[in-house]
């Protein structure tokens, strides 16, 4: 399986993380990237691709223009005010308030953040316009050989039409199922299965018959973001019955989250799609420091070799996982897995 990856994602690496009321070293950081090239080598994976260009016609269709343009010029605007730390939004259009887009960059910043842990620097913008482009790559490759990995960083799928947060700008994920329905694709499953709701693709795709998304988490009572997931979210207009949602409880093991991924499965078997997009992020692993599911190594394996019965085309993008040290054999305990099937 060939691995698409690029160097430009250590362009984004904040100072901080808004994190029980401190500024702590973010979670997301560039040494999970490297953990988890350095297990793909150790496995054999030798093919790794930088990725071109990234096509902003294939993103202009899943997220605004308007905000596209906003994640373009965010720091330009911030560093305009003279101001000169990481920029972080501090006022949100709350409830009852006007959702029109202010000039000020202090109200643009609250106007798109759908959570505020995460801050934009100089160089957000180009990592994560590489970060995308590893997506769309890795998707092409789907295409010609069955199945690609899209080692992407910064991670995607807390990013809606127009919103960043939780670590995400841009929806890889969403991206490349768009490209997959460019390609020709009639219908396409998004599985999502990071230990946080993939609220950005729910957003996304929530009135859509021809993307089927589904998502096991941790459920929105106790875990980010909090404000989307429940089971009882099925899709609008067309897309009624085409979300999928499994929320989960703290201290859930294999038991219950392998049960749910098999409901799942049979999901994206019935809906028979041309291609499958994996939300892959390896947070529902026992010890991530963020997250309370309790998901074993071996567990990887056994959820990989799942996703290989489907035998679908496959595309893997990676999203969460904190437990630096796992995620190299997390992750590829899952890639190795499917490939098993
Ligand atoms: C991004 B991804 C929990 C704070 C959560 C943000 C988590 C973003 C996760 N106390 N902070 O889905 O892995
Ligand atoms: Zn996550």
């Amino acid at each position: 399986m060939k691995v698409f990856s690029s160097e430009s994602h250590r362009l984004h690496f904040p100072n901080g993380e808004l994190f029980g009321g401190e500024f702590v070293r973010p979670f997301e950081c560039p040494e999970r990237w490297d953990y988890i090239v350095d297990r793909l080598k150790q496995r054999g994976y030798s093919n790794f691709v930088t990725p071109g260009e990234l096509d902003l016609s294939v993103v202009a269709k899943v997220h605004s223009q308007d905000y596209i343009q906003f994640l373009e010029n965010a720091w330009n605007e911030w560093a305009a005010e003279g101001y000169t730390a990481d920029a972080l939004p501090t006022v949100v259009p709350a409830r009852r308030m006007q959702q029109r887009i202010p000039n000020h960059i202090d109200g643009k910043l609250g106007y798109y953040c759908m959570a505020m842990e995460t801050a934009i620097t100089s160089g957000t913008w180009q990592a994560v316009k590489s970060s995308a482009a590893c997506a769309i790559y890795a998707q092409k490759q789907v295409i010609s050989e069955g199945s690609a990995f899209a080692l992407c960083r910064p991670p995607g799928h807390h990013s809606g039409k127009d919103l960043y947060g939780g670590y995400c700008f841009l929806n890889n994920a969403a991206i490349a199922v768009q490209s997959f329905l460019d390609d020709g694709a009639k219908r396409v499953a998004l599985l999502d299965v990071d230990f946080h709701h993939g609220n950005g693709s729910q957003d996304i795709f929530y009135d859509r018959d021809d993307v089927l998304f589904l998502s096991l988490h941790g459920r929105p009572e106790d875990a980010f973001p909090h404000f989307l997931g429940y089971q009882d979210e099925y899709g609008a207009s067309n897309g009624e019955g085409f979300n999928v949602n499994f929320p989960m409880p703290p201290d859930t093991t294999y038991d219950l989250w392998g049960d749910a991924l098999n409901q799942a499965c049979k999901k994206i078997t019935e809906f028979s799609p041309d291609a499958v997009v994996v939300s892959l992020g390896v947070d529902t692993f026992e010890d991530d420091p963020i997250s309370f599911f309790k998901l074993s190594s071996d567990n990887f394996k056994s959820y990989g070799e799942r996703i290989g019965q489907l035998k679908l085309p496959t595309l893997f993008v990676m999203e969460g996982g904190y437990a630096v040290e796992e995620i190299g054999v997390n992750t590829v305990n899952v890639l190795d897995a499917y490939q098993g099937a």
